[in-house]
């Protein structure tokens, strides 16, 4: 069975579970970092030498890096859905995936880490306001690329939609003024919808 060791409430851990149950994965998840520690292990550190979590080992292929981990359960288990198997939409969607990972969640951590992991008296007001600024400005992109989309990539739900919607809850989640962007609502809208992304995303920050 597959395993994946991660603590449940990491972005990078949710999107695998997450795609774990859009496709009805089984697996069994072993908690590790934050409060559970166990990443810095010599017997953790010979399968992820990075220290972070997720990293999954399936079958005895071990795998890290979450966005790497959800291309692979996708195109094993759901190729020509979840993973497109046309080679220009799948760039599409990969694209959107490291788009995810260099720039948006690269410029809304600052901010996450900021409002729910700092106490108020230590926070970096000018920092945090810059982090979401530019954020706003990743999520305009995304909104003028939904109109007239339901899902990232097209009609459907697809591996593109994962990171970038683990990012959504939690810039939805932070109490900021947020100016409107209705194509990338109601795309949010449509994963709040999903019973997957309720169970594995959309629990309480922390
Ligand atoms: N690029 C990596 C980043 C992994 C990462 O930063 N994981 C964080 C949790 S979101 C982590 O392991 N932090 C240390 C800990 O949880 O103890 C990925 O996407 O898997």
């Amino acid at each position: 069975m597959l395993r994946i060791w991660g603590r449940n409430n990491s972005i990078n851990v949710q999107k695998v579970l997450w795609c774990c149950a859009e496709l009805s994965i089984p697996y069994e998840r072993i908690d590790v970092g934050g409060p559970f520690g166990g990443n810095r292990e010599p017997e953790y550190l010979r399968l992820n030498p990075n220290s972070l979590v997720p990293t999954i080992s399936d079958g005895g292929f071990v795998l890290w890096e979450s966005n790497a981990i959800v291309r692979y359960l996708a195109a094993r288990h759901a190729m020509g859905t979840m993973c497109p198997e046309d080679i220009a939409e799948r760039a599409d969607a990969d694209r959107w995936m490291d788009w995810q990972m260099g720039t948006l969640w690269a410029s809304l951590r600052p901010a996450f880490i900021g409002l729910i992991r700092t106490p108020p008296e230590n926070r970096d007001q000018a920092s945090i306001a810059a982090a979401i600024r530019k954020t706003a400005e990743s999520w305009a992109m995304l909104d003028a690329h939904l109109a007239g989309r339901d899902y990232v990539t097209g009609p459907s739900l697809t591996m593109a939609d994962i990171p970038l919607g683990a990012t959504a809850y939690r810039w939805f989640s932070l109490d900021i003024e947020r100016a409107p962007m209705p194509n990338l609502e109601a795309w949010y809208g449509r994963l709040c919808a999903r019973a997957p992304y309720r169970a594995n995303v959309m629990l309480p920050l922390s």
